[in-house]
């Protein structure tokens, strides 16, 4: 423990997860460590969770992203969680969310730290943050994940700490710490290339403002992605063609521009696309490193990756952490309104890839909600890369449930992406440059390219309807039928018209 907690005069903080718990009141608003499952808090939740048990209470949760089962699962059946922002991807409170219990604020993640600045998100009366040890002058080391512990720890009114012994003392010193200033006084933010440190290697504390340490040894829960299978590796494979036709007529090279990958089994089997490839000397600046860049860095094509957090399965987990020197020196984590700021993703160029639940045949992405109304996680970073990105790229296969949906329809029934952040489609049926076309001249390459062959006639037929009902307008649609592929699969369960059947 002396090695983990080297601040004297924090010595005589350490509680036990009830004291801390104790402390925890009914209409509190908690800023909580964590990032895609990853430097989540555990300990104090889980006593929050034995607390609730004989004394009803409710708060508010902010982290960085989603969290693993000790908030987002355990916490939010002991019908603890009023409000919770910005990410969540965990059934249990996902069910909550879509029955009414847990209200839902789902937002770009560079926006958070900015909302909490202003006061809009709080005025937060604890920040409880996991550590993996706080230094000699009072720098709290984050663990797996940095997310927007900076900001939390410097608004809140006051600070608890899970002291994580089972983390890794290798840890220190793969992060980088820089919180910008208020807006208006603010300086361009000094980095220029996906490797640069900027802060320090910890969060500075307010040595008063902490109000308890509470020791942890609890891990992160592995992430739960499924591997590749056959139909991503021909996502992966259509990807890769279009890089080398960008390559080819000279916007390109073959070390690309830092690479950006969103959550998820579709994106984390894409970009292991990369590793039988003749791409070298990749980078990687995204918000969260899956299995597939570990993978990548050991078949030596990333030679650096910076994100927010690590989220690894159990295997690639046990791998990585059991050989963490090998790739310390190779990586950096940052708060996630620097991971995910428009001004670097702008300003480094980023090739940006994200998935979709669906899109429609103008280009518009839903990211978020299963037939417009069933909130599935949120829309996380996509956004924040999408629009910014040099390249715009969303992967989604052609269809979901064995064929009964298509992820092309007429329109999407909710979206997170409008036409205008979208550059790039690809399905495992090929893909749809986008860029510098009309509404109009989009569809071709969407239906073309992109559909699933049992859907491409239905879809051009309501595109063709369209088209002459409104007389060419630039957007064509029938506003009676342009969800009425979302009413058929609620009323039959499947959005093919036997019409088209084949
Ligand atoms: O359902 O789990 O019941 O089998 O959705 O779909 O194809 O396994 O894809 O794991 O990559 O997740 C968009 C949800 C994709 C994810 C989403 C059903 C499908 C399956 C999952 P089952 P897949 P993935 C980083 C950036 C948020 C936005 C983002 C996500 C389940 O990638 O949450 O990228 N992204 N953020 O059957 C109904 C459809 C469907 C559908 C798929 N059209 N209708 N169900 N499914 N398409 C995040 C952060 O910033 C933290």
């Amino acid at each position: 423990l002396a090695k983990k907690l080297r601040n004297e005069q924090l010595r005589n903080k350490v509680v036990t997860a009830e004291e801390a718990a104790s402390w925890i009141k009914d209409g509190m608003v908690l800023g909580m460590s964590g990032f895609t499952r990853a430097g989540d808090v555990k300990v104090v939740p889980l006593a929050l969770v034995e607390k609730a048990k004989t004394e009803s209470f409710k708060v508010d949760v902010y982290t960085g992203a989603s969290l693993g089962p000790e908030v987002d699962q355990y916490l939010a059946e002991a019908g603890v969680i009023r409000k919770r922002g910005p990410f969540q991807g965990d059934p249990g409170i996902r069910n909550m969310i879509n029955s009414g219990e847990v209200t839902y604020v789902d937002a770009h993640l560079s926006h958070n730290a900015e909302l909490v600045r202003q006061g809009i998100i709080g005025p937060i009366d604890f920040a409880i943050i996991e550590a993996a040890a706080i230094t000699e002058d009072g720098l709290l080391i984050p663990t797996t994940s940095v997310g927007n512990s900076p900001i939390f720890v410097q608004e809140a009114d006051q600070v608890i700490i899970e002291l994580n012994v089972a983390q890794l003392d290798a840890l220190e010193g793969v992060h980088d710490i820089f919180v910008p200033g208020p807006q208006g006084k603010r300086d361009p933010i000094p980095m220029l290339n996906a490797s640069d440190r900027l802060g320090t290697i910890g969060i500075p504390l307010d040595l008063d403002k902490v109000k308890g340490i509470v020791i942890s040894d609890i891990l992160d829960a592995p992430s739960t992605i499924v591997p590749a299978d056959e139909e991503t590796d021909i996502m992966a494979n259509h990807l890769l063609n279009f890089l080398r036709e960008e390559i080819k007529v000279g916007r390109l090279t073959t070390s690309l521009r830092p690479l950006q990958s969103g959550v998820g089994s579709v994106a984390n089997a894409v970009l292991l696309g990369f590793k039988d490839s003749e791409f070298e000397n990749l980078e990687v600046y995204s918000e969260v490193l899956q299995d597939a860049v570990f993978e990548l860095m050991d078949a030596g094509k990333v030679s650096f990756a910076s994100a927010t957090s690590i989220t690894l399965s159990e295997e690639v987990g046990n791998h990585v952490y059991g050989n963490f020197e090998k790739y310390a020196d190779k990586l950096v984590l940052r708060p996630q309104e620097i991971s995910n700021h428009p001004e670097i993703i702008r300003r480094l160029g980023l090739i940006s890839v994200n998935t979709a639940l669906e899109l429609d045949i103008y280009g518009n992405v839903n990211s978020t909600h299963v037939s417009g109304t069933r909130m599935m996680n949120g829309i996380g970073g996509s956004g924040d890369f999408a629009r910014n990105a040099r390249l715009g790229i969303f992967v989604t296969k052609s269809y979901a449930k064995g064929g009964k949906i298509s992820s092309i329809v007429p329109m999407v029934s909710h979206v997170d992406h409008t036409e205008h952040d979208v550059d790039i489609i690809v399905t495992e049926q090929g893909v749809a440059d986008l860029r510098g076309l009309a509404p109009k001249e989009r569809v071709g390459r969407i239906i073309e390219n992109c559909a699933h062959p049992d859907y491409k006639e239905q879809l051009w037929a309501y595109f063709n309807e369209a088209n002459e009902a409104t007389g060419g307008h630039h957007t064509p649609h029938i506003l009676e039928k342009a969800l009425s592929w979302h009413v058929n699969l609620a009323k039959n369960g499947t959005m093919q018209d036997p019409s088209f059947a084949k």
